[in-house]
């Protein structure tokens, strides 16, 4: 309190004096961080008291430090929507020589979206040029293709002068970044939290993308899918194994996010600032969804047209159903080969698991994160590539009473369902008030040594009321 009333004063102070200052004197080059001596022959006990009443009636905490910035925009294209959407999309986008993917992936969002899909989400494209004649031409084109999509107020176009920028030239190279890289990576901080900052207040979600990306077709059904999975709160949640992709937050958060790019811009690019930003609040590490729901379309990164290859594996463009997935964590005692880990098989993905010195105390075991009731079941080994690597005998079995042991879960009892008959394991109705009723693991056990690695391919898990 005291603190804030010193603060308050003192700059009430200062600002008194500067404005006293101008006024009375006609030379440009005062200080008016000094306060000069003829000043303190007024009563400036007095008109500290007025001026903090001033500023004490006006501020408020949750507004000054916390709230929405007054960034005056540009509307290049639409205007925000009367009401809330689920979901704002936001892409932040400089224009580029040699490939400018913006329209492409303005076109794949929409075109990988539904028509119920469509009208929950808004996209918001910031143009991030600081010449206004690129933001123009861009605008233009971006009307003469989509105008179809600005007619139903689903995409908005913003842009706003450098001058409301920090400065950019002569900063600090932390990390020795040369100066070119450090100006490139706070100005898109920068960009960022312009971006953001514009899209706090017209949707429940938000959805951030870069300007070269492609998109999996029905992504806002399966973002909506993994949010009903969330138990706990949550910060950041990405559905995407790059940089700046696919990261989404909830609205609420967009302030204070547009604050933190720009408090720390100067400091490192934003795929490090983002990763501070969640554990900042309590959430100590992002929750990956796969599959990847956001694919790199570009092999130029914007900087300095530089060759940028990064792509994302656990891309798929249509994601193929094979059972409920549930969400669970998967285990195994096999030495692993290479990326092909257990927790492949616990999304639905491209990716499989692949093992090496099977023998009979091999085992593989997946462990719900709630309790289910299970119809079905059906679990694929080997491939048409590596049609070798099957499960020659092997069985599965259902566990029941979850407990924790270290970093591990698994369950107090398991009996057996059946056996795997040439690599694939299969059945069909479970019976439900039996077999496959209150199941928290499912284990495959291996029950002879065989010389082959061993696939997995799929795990399909049919859950029932
Ligand atoms: C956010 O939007 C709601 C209505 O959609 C409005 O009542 C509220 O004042 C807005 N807040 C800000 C900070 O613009
Ligand atoms: C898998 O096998 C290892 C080694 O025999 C054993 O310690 C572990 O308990 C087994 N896992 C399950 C879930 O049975
Ligand atoms: C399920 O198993 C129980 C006990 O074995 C049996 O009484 C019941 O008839 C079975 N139900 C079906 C649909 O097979
Ligand atoms: C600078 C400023 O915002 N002044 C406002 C403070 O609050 C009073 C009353 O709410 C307004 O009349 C002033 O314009």
């Amino acid at each position: 309190m005291r603190i804030w009333h010193f603060a308050q004063i003192s700059f009430g102070f200062t600002f008194l004096v500067c404005v006293l200052l101008t006024l009375k004197r006609t030379s440009p080059d005062n200080d008016c961080l000094e306060s000069p001596e003829s000043l303190q022959k007024k009563d400036v006990s007095q008109e500290i008291e007025e001026t903090y009443q001033y500023y004490s009636q006006n501020f408020s905490v949750k507004h000054d430090t916390l709230g929405h910035l007054w960034v005056p925009y540009n509307y290049l294209i639409g205007s925000p929507p009367a009401s809330r959407r689920f979901m704002t999309i936001g892409i932040s986008s400089v224009h580029r020589e040699k490939q400018d993917y913006l329209m492409e992936t303005i076109k794949s969002i929409f075109s990988h979206l539904s028509e119920e899909e469509l009208e929950e989400v808004i996209l918001v494209i910031y143009l991030a040029n600081h010449e206004e004649h690129l933001n123009l031409k861009t605008a233009k084109e971006i009307e003469g293709q989509f105008s179809a999509d600005i007619l139903v107020g689903r995409l908005i176009v913003i842009s706003t002068s450098p001058k409301n920028y920090p400065p950019l030239d002569g900063l600090k190279r932390n990390y020795n970044d040369p100066p070119e890289r450090v100006k490139f990576r706070s100005k898109q901080n920068v960009d960022y939290a312009f971006l953001v900052n514009f899209c706090a207040n017209i949707s429940y979600y938000y959805l951030m993308l870069e300007d070269d990306v492609s998109c999996t077709q029905n992504f806002l059904t399966a973002i909506r899918k993994s949010l009903d999975q969330q138990l706990s709160q949550w910060t950041t949640i990405t559905f995407s194994s790059l940089g700046y992709i696919g990261k989404l937050y909830h609205s609420a958060d967009l302030p204070q996010l547009a604050r933190f790019l720009l408090l720390f811009y100067d400091e490192m690019p934003c795929d490090w600032l983002l990763e501070h930003f969640h554990r900042s609040k309590a959430q100590p590490e992002m929750i990956r969804i796969k599959p990847s729901l956001f694919q790199h379309m570009g092999s130029f990164s914007s900087f300095q047209s530089r060759q940028n290859k990064l792509k994302d594996n656990e891309f798929v463009e249509v994601i193929e159903h094979f059972g409920d997935s549930p969400p669970a964590l998967c285990y195994t005692n096999m030495n692993v080969y290479m990326e092909f880990v257990a927790e492949n098989l616990c999304f639905p993905g491209p990716n499989f698991f692949w093992g090496k010195d099977i023998d009979e105390s091999s085992n593989f075991t997946m462990v719900f994160q709630n309790t289910i009731n299970i119809g079905k079941i059906q679990i694929i080994t080997g491939s048409t590539d590596h049609p070798g690597d099957t499960l020659k005998s092997g069985y599965v079995e259902l566990g029941r009473q979850k407990f924790q042991d270290n970093d591990k879960t698994s369950c107090k009892s398991f009996s057996k369902i059946g056996d795997f008959q040439n690599g694939i394991f299969s059945v069909d109705n479970l019976n439900i008030t039996t077999a496959g009723e209150k199941i928290d693991c499912l284990k495959i056990q291996v029950s002879a040594s065989q010389d082959h690695w061993l696939l997995i391919k799929k795990i399909g898990i049919w859950t029932q009321k």
